[in-house]
């Protein structure tokens, strides 16, 4: 195709879609018109990949996460289709240019930090690699907060991506599905078995939105669905003609709340109703989607673990596995054992965190009322555990081991006990997990356990990213590391090439300059880009110590106050975060460091050696911009705490050291680059667990 062909599909978008001509359309008017041409390309592809997937009956993957952290699409998909030069010629031609384009299109923050964006990183690579997967999350009107920093405090404002980021989703309004929430259950006999009825629900309209994800070259596609809540027949006429507006609206505000916004906290769960709700409500619509899509394939249940992995990512979709067993029983027909062995056998799960008060439990009694079926299904696989545990002398494992305990349901042991694969996100965390947080669960089902280190599309972080750089490996080594990143291996042999070496150096410097140069533009503040960028960026968390980064600066600061001509190499500290609303320990430490920018900038003895950059609103896109000017990457978390960390391979890809502790995928990065490219240092983590066991210990006197 020509990009004459790509400009007369635009403008038959502008046409179609907004009554407008190139010469009367806004930008953001051409903006949309060219996601909604890109949209129906990919449409088009997934047909065509369906076709062959029913054809062949492949094995499908379903990945049920809270949150898909995609960044911006447009630039994206441009790349992995490989028509960036033919958009922007087509563009060009009347009048546009594509990357004053990309500005339109907001990030979308449907996700917190790194289980989020490892999400979206999962489908570009499932796409990829050419698996059929489908990724299941909320539609949330509202991502997660807008941060910007007034009077050196963070200030959440709401984040408004849906005005641009709609174009991307395909309603699907002839699958829709129903949710029940609350009511109470009732048991009736019906030709010999036992039938489960849940009565006086409140009954919620689950309306998926389908987003395209493109994987390299644009051959294969993942399809993110995204479900919006409504209220089930929401509108009562009767009520409303009667005058009672007020009733009439309520029971739809209500069920839309559930879809309204993102809950903001990577670090503690809140036991909050309205969270419980998004959990099951994501969980039991996506259910029905896979089953009734299945049913429509093979027509028989029982082949559901042969043609589907359904994967939940974390804790938050653990609901899963009870809503699963519902779904096979009182829907479908199937006994427990029956409904019991496909569940294990389809369901998979992946733990995020070690942080105990990350760990998810949910009170009974608020189980029980808002999920009343539920809540007797996971007490039944409780009952079954704690019966086949006493019966093989392991019931002294239950304080640790049972899902109901102290009155609450704990989801991570429910998500052990239903699945039949676990894995931590690098090899240090998936031992943890093993000898540790579930030490008494892996003695029971050891074959289970598994570690999946973490990875990230380098695609988009270094292809898209970093194109200066990814130019120059093209020329040093080929294109064939962009399916196959093993094969950056093939640069070590131009590790003491001076020439090679000098064009990195220098491709750095250009991305240092850019960044300055935006962060002139946006903020006003000049950062010099020979200095050298030290670079922390990840949510705002005691256990990652963005603290303790600031005292070695504040140490720095001294000496140079104490002696100014102290031979000193200048350095610019970026730090990027967001501290969940309710942290006031994190939100302190952003304002401390806000402090310490106003003052490096202001202290003319010292701005030039030592300043201190915090950037605004973290997220995807700043990320992009901000890494491959990174030459120092900060990993720094207590060991044992960081289950794998992302940014860390990122900045690691784009040429930035490392100065880390040994935690997470740290360790097996160390492992590869050597310790020329990683300055490890620190108490390992059984060290620290030692020192905390010593503490608790002497806090008993
Ligand atoms: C219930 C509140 C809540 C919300 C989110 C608790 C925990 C979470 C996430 C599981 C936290 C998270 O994002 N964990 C991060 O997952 C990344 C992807 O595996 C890892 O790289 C990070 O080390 C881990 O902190």
């Amino acid at each position: 195709m020509t990009y004459e062909y790509y400009r007369q599909l635009i403008i038959e978008k502008l046409s179609g879609s907004f009554a407008a001509s190139p010469s009367t359309a806004s930008k953001e008017q051409v903006y949309k018109a060219t996601c909604l041409v890109l949209r129906d390309i990919l449409i088009a592809q997934k047909q065509r990949n369906n076709m062959e997937i029913e054809k062949k009956g492949l094995k499908r993957v379903y990945y049920l996460c809270m949150e898909f952290l995609v960044g911006r699409s447009l630039k994206n998909n441009l790349f992995n289709l490989g028509l960036t030069d033919d958009f922007d010629k087509a563009l060009a031609s009347i009048g546009i240019d594509l990357d004053e384009l990309y500005d339109y299109e907001a990030d979308p923050g449907l996700g917190n930090g790194g289980l989020g964006r490892l999400a979206a990183c999962f489908m570009d690579s499932l796409a990829t690699l050419g698996y059929p997967a489908m990724g299941f999350s909320i539609r949330y009107d509202y991502g997660l907060f807008r941060q910007k920093i007034v009077e050196n405090m963070q200030v959440e404002l709401p984040d408004l991506w849906l005005p641009s980021g709609e174009v991307w989703m395909l309603p699907r309004s002839d699958k829709n599905f129903k949710v029940l929430l609350g009511g109470y259950v009732e048991t009736h006999m019906e030709n010999g078995k036992l039938r489960f009825e849940q009565k006086g629900a409140e009954v919620v309209e689950a309306m998926p939105y389908d987003v395209m994800i493109s994987g390299a070259d644009g051959k294969g596609v993942s399809v993110l669905r995204l479900w919006k809540a409504s209220a089930y027949r929401s509108f009562d006429m009767q009520k409303f003609s009667r005058g009672d507006y007020f009733t009439a609206m309520r029971a739809d505000s209500e069920a839309e709340l559930i879809s309204k916004v993102l809950y903001p906290s990577d670090d503690h769960y809140e036991g909050k109703q309205l969270r419980l709700s998004q959990q099951y409500f994501l969980v039991s619509a996506s259910l029905q989607s896979i089953i009734k899509d299945h049913i429509k394939w093979y027509g028989d249940l029982k082949l559901l673990p042969q043609k589907a992995a359904i994967h939940i990512n974390d804790t938050h979709p653990a609901l899963a596995i009870p809503e699963l067993m519902r779904l096979l029983m009182d829907e479908h027909g199937f006994g427990w054992d029956d409904a019991w062995d496909i569940t294990v056998n389809t369901i998979a799960y992946t733990n995020h965190t070690v942080l105990s008060e990350a760990l998810e439990k949910w009170d009974i009694e608020l189980v029980q009322s808002r999920l009343p079926r539920i809540y007797m299904i996971i007490s039944e696989i409780d009952r079954r555990f704690t019966a086949q545990m006493n019966a093989c002398g392991k019931g002294g494992i239950l304080p640790s081991s049972a899902i109901l305990w102290d009155r609450q349901v704990r989801m991570a042991n429910l998500s052990v006990i239903g699945s039949h694969s676990i894995n931590g996100v690098s090899e240090l965390h998936s031992n943890i997990i093993k000898n540790n947080v579930f030490k008494d669960l892996y003695s029971v089902f050891p074959d289970r356990f598994t570690n999946v280190t973490n990875g990230i599309a380098h695609r988009r972080w270094l292809c898209q990213a970093n194109p200066e750089l990814a130019a120059f490996i093209n020329e040093l080594i080929g294109d064939g590391y962009k399916l196959d990143a093993s094969e950056l291996d093939k640069l070590e042999k131009f590790t003491s090439d001076k020439t090679a070496l000098k064009r990195l150096g220098e491709i750095k410097l250009d991305n240092k300059k850019a960044f300055a140069q935006f962060i002139k533009k946006e903020t006003g503040e000049e950062i010099d880009p020979y200095s050298r960028f030290d670079v922390q960026i990840k949510r705002l968390h005691e256990y990652k110590r963005q603290l303790m980064n600031v005292l070695k600066i504040i140490s720095y600061y001294l000496e140079l106050k104490d002696d100014p001509n102290k031979s000193f190499t200048p350095q610019t500290f970026i730090f990027g975060a967001k501290a969940a609303g309710g942290y006031a320990h994190a939100k302190r430490v952003i304002m401390l460091i806000n402090c310490l920018a106003k003052e490096t900038a202001r202290d003319a003895a010292i701005r030039d050696k030592l300043r201190v950059l915090f950037v605004e609103n973290y997220n995807v896109t700043l990320a992009e911009r901000l890494i491959p000017a990174s030459e120092v990457s900060e990993q720094i978390s207590l060991a044992g705490k960081e289950a794998s960390g992302t940014s860390n391979m990122k900045l690691m890809m784009n040429g930035a050291i490392t100065l880390g502790t040994v935690d997470g995928a740290n360790v097996e990065i160390l492992e590869r680059v050597g310790r020329e490219n990683m300055f490890a240092f620190g108490l390992t983590a059984s060290e620290a667990q030692r020192v905390w066991n010593e503490v608790d210990a002497s806090a008993l006197y």
